[in-house]
């Protein structure tokens, strides 16, 4: 098994002490000195606590996503607004006059969180002493080419960054993969860098979990933030699966809402398909994929690993997982997470309370065991790259 095998997440999960009294708050007590200490112990915490710059290192900065992402980051949106950032994008040789014009633009915007800007074609002074990584850059698929191929290509790719995150990167470093494949190039970046934990390492299905969570609020005409409870599952491509099993809307569980019958088949024959196909009907009707909304997904991933999710809600990432739901330990699979103090939880099967007719179970566990036959493939592409 890889080296990603076993992790040990924060904050620390309620079950770690289901032994103890709930009686009197004494449980919930021993879990919150747990995590204040992990916490206290949590450079990238400290820091944000302390307002002390952040330094965020992002690859792809002259690319399409890195455009819309950068300035956002420059503006206060990934940490809050008032912690300074230091930026230090990375690109290839190539698309470095087109970087050096972004940095330009960056400096026009005279951005006052904005502590310090580097742009550099050197992974090594790039990723050096980040705290934060956002690994965007990465080779799209050309014409004729195999899936199996690009996952190749980009593999070598996130192979050196996790060996150069590993070097010159904080232990503490949180890195966010969105180039594609990016469960698996997180995959490779986390089994390539065995001094920063594998939990730090995570990829991005938040694109997909904020558009399944705008189809829902457009289709019952509620505000978005009235949807709650929404899951993705899996890899970031057309098998991922869009669960609303326990999605409450205003409260309600959506299927009292729209009746039980409807509901079974706006799932499979509507809403499921759309989800997964959305990132191929933008590039049909826009042209090119989508760019400002991956940027805006990540920046909502990131921060929220970072400062936390809203309490109950959950939101989808997708991590090292530690075996949960069956999924084999090492794979990077997207779960409903919860995000406090830096940390997140993989949500359990006993948080997740609404009860179903046995089709609900079954087929989320068949949605679930593709998920993880295609992650499997896919890591066996790219079993080389992976040090035992
Ligand atoms: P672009 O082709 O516009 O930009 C990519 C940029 O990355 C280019 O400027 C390129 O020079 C740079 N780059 C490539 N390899 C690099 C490396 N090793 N180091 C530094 N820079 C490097 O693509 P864009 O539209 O910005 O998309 C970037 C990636 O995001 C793609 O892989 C794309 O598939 C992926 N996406 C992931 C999504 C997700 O939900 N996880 C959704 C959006 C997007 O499709």
């Amino acid at each position: 098994m890889s080296k990603v095998g076993k992790v040990l997440r924060r904050p620390v999960p309620s079950s770690a002490y289901s032994w103890y009294p709930s009686a009197f708050g004494i449980r919930q007590r021993q879990l919150d000195t747990l995590n204040a200490k992990l916490v206290n112990s949590d450079p990238l915490v400290k820091k944000i606590r302390n307002k002390q710059p952040v330094r965020v290192a992002v690859t792809g900065g002259a690319g399409a996503i890195g455009y819309a992402l950068l300035f956002r980051i420059a503006n206060g949106e990934l940490l809050g607004p008032d912690q300074p950032v230091e930026i230090s994008a990375v690109e290839l040789p190539f698309a470095m006059n087109a970087l050096r014009g972004v940095a330009m633009e960056l400096e026009d915007c005279a951005f006052p969180l904005l502590s310090k800007l580097n742009i550099t074609d050197d992974p090594e002074k790039g990723f050096e002493a980040a705290d934060i990584a956002l690994l965007v850059g990465s080779k799209p698929r050309g014409p004729g080419m195999e899936r199996a191929d690009l996952i190749r290509e980009n593999g070598v790719i996130f192979q050196k960054t996790g060996q150069t995150l590993n070097r010159v990167a904080e232990r503490h470093c949180r890195t966010t993969v969105v180039g594609n494949p990016c469960n698996t190039n997180a995959l490779i970046a986390a089994n390539n860098a065995p001094d920063i934990p594998a939990r730090n390492f995570t990829a991005m299905t938040r694109l997909d979990h904020d558009r399944a969570v705008g189809f829902l609020a457009k289709k019952t005409m509620m505000p978005v933030n009235e949807v709650n409870h929404f899951a993705i599952w899996g890899n970031h491509s057309a098998t991922m699966f869009p669960d609303i099993s326990n999605t409450t809307i205003h409260g309600v569980p959506a299927h009292e809402l729209v009746g039980e019958f409807r509901f079974q088949r706006f799932w499979q024959n509507e809403f499921i398909p759309k989800v997964q196909q959305r990132g191929a009907k933008i590039i049909q009707v826009r042209g090119s994929s989508s760019a400002a909304s991956a940027a805006n997904a990540c920046i909502a991933h990131t921060r929220d690993w970072c400062l936390g999710t809203p309490i109950p809600d959950w939101q989808s990432m997708a991590v090292i997982s530690d075996g949960e739901y069956g999924v084999p330990a090492g794979l990077c699979f997207s779960y409903p997470v919860r995000c406090q103090n830096g940390g997140y939880t993989v949500v359990t099967d006993d948080e997740q309370p609404v009860t179903h007719a046995k089709w609900w179970y079954q087929m989320k566990e068949y949605h679930i065991e593709n998920n993880v036959q295609e992650l499997l493939a896919e890591r066996d592409v790219v079993s080389s790259l992976l040090p035992n």
